[in-house]
This record gives C-alpha cells, structure tokens and sequence, in this order.
C-alpha cells in the first residue's frame, strides 16, 4: 500500500546511521519505525506464511547454530526429499489454516541434478493450489534459479544470517560471497528474494547493523526480511549461547523497517519463546510476517490456536 506522501526509499546507509538508530531511546526508535510502517502497509494487517522442511538433517555444511548440519550430534530423524503428495497435501493444509505462502525448505549445500528435477515438478504441484511459495534449498547457479522462476516458484529464501566479517565465526564450509553469489542469481533470475539473519549468535550489535546495511544498500530491497532469534539446539556449538535482551528483537525489527520500509519484516524464529507482549511490541515495530504453523524446520513454533487468539485479541487481520 505505497502512498504519494511516503519519505523515497533510500539505498544509502551509512553503518554509522544505523547504529545511531539501534542506540536510540526505546520509544524514538518505535515511533520512528511505526510512523514508517504506516507510511507504506496498513499497521493492523499480519502476512503468514507456513513451512515444511521437505529434507531433514544430513547437511554436508557446518552452520554452528543449525541443528540439520551432520557434523553435529543432535536429536532429529533424518529424512530424504518428502513425496510430492505429503507435500502437496501439507501445503493445502497450510492453505485451509489460512497461510498464504508456503514455504519449503531442504538441508542441502546446494540442489543435486535428480532431486532439483523434483523440486520442480514440487513447485508445479503446488502452484496448482493458489498460493505463494517460496524455498530454500541451499546455493543454486544462475540456472537453477531460473529454472526455479519457469517452474512457478515466487519467492527464494537465502539469509546472510549475520555481518560479513561474523559469518566466518559461524560457518566454514562455505563463504559469504558464496551467499551472496546465489543471491545474485535469484535476483537475476526475477525471483523475489527473502534474505535476513539470526540474532543472538554472540554477534556485536555493529553486526547486526552491517547485516542489515548490506540488505538495505542493495539496488532493490529483499520483498521479505526475515529476523530470526537463535533457536538453540543441543548438540550444536551454539546450544549454550547467552540468551539476548528481549527488547534486541524489537530494536532489530524496527531498524530493519526503517531502512527497508516497503519490504515485509518478518517476526520468525524464536517466537514460542516470547511473550504476547513482546510479539504485540514487534507487530508495533514493523513486524508484519510471522511463520503460521507448529512446526518451523525442525523445532516447535508458537501454538496455532494461542497465535488465532493473540490476532484477535489485538485486532490484527492475518493476510
Ligand atoms: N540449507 C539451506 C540454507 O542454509 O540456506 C536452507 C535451510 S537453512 C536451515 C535456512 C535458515 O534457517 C538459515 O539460514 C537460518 O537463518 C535459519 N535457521 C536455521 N537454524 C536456526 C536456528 N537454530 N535458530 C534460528 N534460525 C535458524
Ligand atoms: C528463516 O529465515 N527462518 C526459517 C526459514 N527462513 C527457513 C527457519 C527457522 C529455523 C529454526 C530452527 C529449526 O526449526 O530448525
Ligand atoms: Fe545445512 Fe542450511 Fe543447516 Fe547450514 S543452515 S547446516 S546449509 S541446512
């Protein structure tokens, strides 16, 4: 909902700025980050978007906070690339509860030819029900994103997760410029772009700003931005990082919405853990996404009914 009198979205912001805004007051900061909202998306409306991990666990990569990576010992059940049926009857599901996307994702480095055969055929079958989808299957080439958009595929996730210079602390078999070439292929591809990160894997508060300058600075803004809050899981080198302030989550989501004003924010990991209070506080900040579902890939999201009613009770309208 652009409106005439909305302030031009910038592409130049200084980390420097940004900080500036992380440090402000509490209450500058969410005044400023709601009056943007405003300016750009009706404040009362909430997108939802469910997921279903499709292949679970036996990742080649060594994400420190990830739970799926098989360098690490934890406890889930590994599973091959889901039928497309199970998945297709999951994404009507998904429908039927009220979600509009449906969001898909494997724990692959990158797609192998046999199975990216049937994640086409997947997005085929999906598309059929109406909805949005979106997946995240690891790095792809400019032709694989491309066969991606042929197939009907809206929207490919693929978060940088951290700054540039603390993405070398969390991952090593892979590389940001590796991030950031995939992204660049699903840019050229036409696809939309879901991009954010995590907070709360022991980053500086420098690095969640340069995070969200990089994403800010590009030429066109990732339509989703997804902040994510550490999900710790045992068994992974991060099980036991220090928990974050909760007003980080609000504080990330209002900065992330005044750079990116026109981009839909979303509120996604974490979110069984915090309060209904806190989650009215990042809808008030310029959340206006959340995952809708019990499930995120593979650990418990917020309860169905108990978000139903947190909608109702604060008026929100879930599109
Ligand atoms: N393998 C693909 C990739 O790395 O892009 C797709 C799946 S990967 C699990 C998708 C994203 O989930 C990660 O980039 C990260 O942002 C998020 N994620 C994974 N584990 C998480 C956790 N324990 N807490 C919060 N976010 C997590
Ligand atoms: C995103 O930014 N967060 C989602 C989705 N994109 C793929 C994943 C969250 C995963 C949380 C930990 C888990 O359930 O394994
Ligand atoms: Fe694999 Fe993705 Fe998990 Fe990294 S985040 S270990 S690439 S599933």
């Amino acid at each position: 909902m652009t409106q005439v009198s909305s302030p031009a979205v910038r592409y130049d912001w200084q980390i420097k700025e940004i900080i500036e805004l992380f440090e402000l007051p509490l209450n500058d900061l969410l005044f400023k980050a709601h009056s943007t909202h405003r300016d750009y998306f009706n404040p009362n409306q909430v997108q939802l978007s469910t997921l279903l991990n499709i292949k679970t666990g036996a990742c080649s990569e060594d994400c420190a906070y990830c739970s799926q990576s098989a360098r690490f010992d934890t406890d889930i059940e590994r599973q091959a690339l889901m039928q497309q049926e199970a998945i297709v009857a999951a994404a009507r599901k998904a429908k039927d509860n009220g979600a509009t996307r449906f969001c898909m994702g494997a724990a692959w480095r990158s797609p192998k030819q046999k199975d990216f055969e049937q994640i086409l055929k997947i997005i085929k079958a999906v598309k059929t029900l109406d909805l949005e989808t979106c997946m995240t299957l690891g790095m792809l080439t400019a032709e694989q994103a491309q066969q991606l958009k042929n197939a009907g595929l809206d929207y490919y996730n693929h978060n940088l997760d951290t700054s540039a210079e603390y993405y070398k602390q969390i991952v090593s078999t892979h590389t940001y410029q590796d991030r950031l070439d995939t992204l660049k292929n699903v840019r050229a591809a036409n696809l939309k772009v879901c991009c954010g990160g995590i907070i709360g894997l022991g980053e500086k508060l420098e690095d969640r700003a340069a995070l969200l300058q990089t994403l800010a600075n590009w030429p066109i803004h990732p339509e989703s931005v997804p902040i994510n809050q550490l999900v710790p899981v045992d068994g992974t080198p991060l099980a036991d990082t220090q928990k974050i302030d909760v007003f980080d989550m609000v504080r990330c989501i209002a900065v992330a919405r005044i750079l990116m004003p026109a981009s839909y924010v979303r509120l996604s990991a974490g979110r069984a853990e915090m309060s209904d209070e806190l989650q009215a506080l990042c809808f008030f900040a310029g959340a206006n996404s959340i995952f809708y579902g019990e499930k995120l890939l593979t650990t418990s999201n917020a309860d169905v009914e108990h978000d139903r009613q947190l909608f109702n009770r604060l008026g929100i309208e879930t599109v």
